[in-house]
């Protein structure tokens, strides 16, 4: 039987392209994180030409966001990242790691899809460190710690059998000993086209939480959901629990109905201290929207669907 673990925010969206203070088509997979007492997003702001940007919002609560007037990291046009964001830049994951908040955000262009990494101490401005990836790659979370003296993320290449791999680095730039540890399961329809990371995986005592993306394809197009699985926290390798049904799907007229149909895509969860999650997440490519529930919840799905067999 279906079990609901999040619950949507009544003022559900939080931002539309109506609140953007400039031209947008669309504002949608925003990272989130923590700066200091307030909350930030990073927006992925869809302009007018319909090429991705980021914008800012702050908020106090974690529901209510003021927006920053103008975007805070656009397009390069000069230097190594000109040619790879020639089509916009998209999907930006933050993690916190000491002072610094690191981005990884996709990088398009008419060649493909490659992963920048930029950071941030105030979300106003950026400094952009390396290009990642070659082609093609999406869905990078970094994780916010090392773990046996290098860093870690999840990446997921887009070709072939989109499925989720670890990489490790010692430098946040260099990615190697790249593994597939995650792949679509057959069997759960909801997940048996691609899946990918979706926010950057949140420290638990029983593991990491990494909420992933699942799609499925149908007569009328793909539908994305939410999933939950939760990792080892020595060698997150491990797929120690994957939930069987999805946590999150299209339901609300805005997740159904906008610029891409059917959609629910997670950038940035925010853990707080009294054991519930924020999720964030863009609805129909269109709008942000947030849910919550309770950490162990999530893990608890996850534990009972028992450990990950797919690889
Ligand atoms: O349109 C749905 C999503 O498609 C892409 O996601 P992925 O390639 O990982 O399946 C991204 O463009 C994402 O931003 C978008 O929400």
């Amino acid at each position: 039987m279906m079990r609901t673990v999040l619950t949507r925010y009544e003022g559900n969206p939080i931002i539309s392209p109506k609140d953007m203070p400039y031209p947008c088509e669309h504002v949608y997979n925003s990272g989130a994180a923590r700066l200091g007492d307030r909350y930030a997003l990073l927006l992925r702001c869809g302009r007018l030409h319909s090429r991705s940007e980021f914008g800012v919002a702050f908020s106090d609560d974690g529901y209510h966001f003021e927006i920053h007037p103008e975007p805070v990291m656009v397009q390069a046009t000069e230097g190594i990242f000109a040619k790879p964001e020639n089509k916009g830049i998209e999907d930006p994951r933050v993690t916190k790691l000491g002072d610094d908040y690191y981005i990884f955000y996709s990088c398009y262009s008419t060649r493909g899809f490659q992963i920048g990494l930029a950071r941030t101490r105030d979300f106003l401005s950026f400094e952009r460190m390396g290009l990642t990836t070659a082609v093609d790659y999406r869905n990078c979370v970094l994780f916010p710690e090392k773990i046996d003296g290098m860093y870690v993320r999840f990446e997921r290449p887009n070709w072939g059998d989109p499925c989720i791999w670890i990489s490790y680095s010692p430098d946040l730039i260099h990615w190697g000993n790249q593994q597939l540890i995650m792949a679509p399961v057959s069997t759960n329809i909801w997940e048996d086209g691609k899946i990918g990371p979706g926010a950057p995986p949140i420290k638990t005592p029983r593991g990491w939480l990494s909420i992933y993306h699942a799609v499925t394809g149908t007569m009328a197009g793909c539908i994305y959901r939410l999933g939950v699985a939760v990792h080892d926290l020595d060698d997150p390798r491990k797929v120690i629990g994957r939930a069987k049904q999805f946590i999150l799907a299209p339901e609300a007229p805005h997740e159904r109905v906008g610029y891409v149909p059917n959609v629910v895509f997670t950038c940035g969860a925010i853990p707080e201290d009294d054991g519930t999650i924020k999720i964030y997440y863009g609805g129909a490519d269109t709008c942000m929207n947030v849910a919550t529930g309770r950490i162990d919840d999530l893990i608890d799905l996850a534990m009972e669907g028992g450990p990950d067999e797919s690889v």
